[in-house]
């Protein structure tokens, strides 16, 4: 529900329009421990929203950020092989293209547990990790990656420049939309660059999120879901430019942008920019469907999974992924059709799903107790982890892809 107390997490406008309810859902990395099973949990509203005046596509609510990315968050980035492979290329590529030697300096922001910067290290480049989640920055350290266990903002940019730590590079993949103070985190970008220097920043796309009907990457750690159009109005407002745009398949479709102090803006984002407004994607209208047809991918997918239970087959998933816990929760799936979820991240095991509580285990499971089928959660990573279970599915076992429309494969 819009009151007048909202304004645009970009331009301030009060022109919002609702896109999509998902209604109150609990907080996706919000694991739970066999303790915490009992105690109440904190189910907050999603409320997706558009901007009329900006396009920016937001949600309401805003979490404090120390309740979402305290000492017990625990997404790890160097699970997943393809997005170390992911980072390992955007760093050398980054180190031939920018000539990037030992007087350089590299600052990540959400540096994570320094699955980026690492490969910045063994080239023997100054690397500057910045991270508020603990037991990321502690393990990021222990591998090497200089790490400060802190959140980024405008102030302690303020610091790092009067220190001199202005950068070739900065990072910053998967955290501008997880920003509630958004201008003081782009003034302090500013701030750390070099006059030269440019900004990698990645984030999902919003034309991927609407198009694909990936629902599931609404939560309330994603402030906003950009568009090129939004994105630009919000660096142009800081006098920062998006001089450049790699389209990349991650993470469902993210866009990665190439931002800096001066304007040198290429044909690809001016492409980009055009073909938005052609698809109306500045317009409410783009997203008019999109309720529906999230709408539908729940019936659709609750009727896969009865229509499974029905024939006594038996279900677990793959992925205690962030987005697992809106889907599960949205769709209304529980233990009366999934028995368990598996997942690579050490730091999840014998925790519990929130909202539905399901038990997350190793992925070893899936052989040692044969599920009939797997729900895909993280089918984002469709392509490694079909890879890896291999033997699972020699076996007999079957996946279920529920994203763009429910299916088995
Ligand atoms: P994954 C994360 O969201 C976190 P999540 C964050 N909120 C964000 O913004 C987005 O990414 C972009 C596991 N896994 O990465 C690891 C395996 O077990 O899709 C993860 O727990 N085996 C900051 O949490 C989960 O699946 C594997 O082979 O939705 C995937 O989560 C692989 C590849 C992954 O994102």
């Amino acid at each position: 529900m819009l009151t007048l107390a909202h304004a645009c997490r970009s331009c301030s406008s009060k022109r919002l329009a609702g896109i999509l309810s998902l209604g109150a859902t609990p907080l996706a990395d919000a694991l739970l421990t066999p303790q915490q099973l009992g105690e109440p949990e904190p189910m907050l509203p999603l409320e997706l929203v558009f901007c009329n005046a900006c396009a920016l596509v937001q949600i309401l609510e805003t979490v404090a950020p120390d309740v979402l990315f305290g000492p017990d968050y625990p997404y790890f980035s160097s699970f997943s092989p393809a997005l170390l492979q992911h980072s390992r290329n955007n760093a050398l590529e980054l180190i031939a293209s920018r000539k990037l030697d030992h007087r350089s300096l590299v600052i990540e922001l959400a540096s994570n547990d320094g699955y980026l910067l690492k490969n910045y290290v063994a080239e023997g480049i100054p690397v500057l990790g910045i991270d508020p989640a603990a037991p990321c920055a502690t393990a990021a350290i222990a591998a090497g990656v200089p790490t400060l266990n802190e959140f980024f903002g405008l102030s302690l940019a303020t610091t790092l420049a009067q220190q001199g730590k202005q950068a070739d590079v900065v990072h910053a993949n998967n955290v501008l939309a997880h920003v509630a103070d958004t201008h003081g985190f782009i003034e302090g970008i500013s701030l750390l660059l070099k006059d030269n220097g440019v900004a990698v920043i990645e984030c999902p796309y919003v034309r991927e999120l609407v198009d694909h009907c990936e629902f599931d990457t609404i939560y309330h750690e994603h402030l906003c879901y950009f568009s090129v159009t939004s994105l630009n109005s919000l660096f142009r407002r800081h006098h920062l430019y998006i001089n450049d745009i790699k389209p990349l398949t991650i993470h469902g479709g993210s866009l990665r942008l190439y931002v800096q102090r001066f304007e040198n803006v290429s044909e690809v984002v001016r492409t980009m920019l055009s073909e938005e407004h052609a698809a109306g994607v500045d317009t409410l209208d783009y997203y008019r469907n999109f309720a529906a047809a999230v709408q539908s991918l729940k019936t659709g997918l609750l009727a896969l999974l009865q229509e499974l239970k029905r024939a006594g087959k038996s279900i677990a998933a793959y992925g205690a992924a962030a987005k697992g816990a809106t889907l599960l929760n949205y769709v209304g799936i529980g233990a009366d059709s999934i028995d368990f979820v598996v997942d690579q991240n050490v730091h999840k095991h014998s925790k519990y799903m929130p909202g539905c509580h399901l038990p997350i285990y190793p992925t070893e499971q899936l052989l040692q107790r044969m599920p009939d089928y797997v729900l895909l959660l993280a089918w984002n990573f469709r392509e490694e982890i079909v890879s890896q279970q291999q033997d699972y599915i020699r076996a007999g076992g079957r996946f279920i892809v529920p994203v763009p429309t429910p299916r088995i494969v």
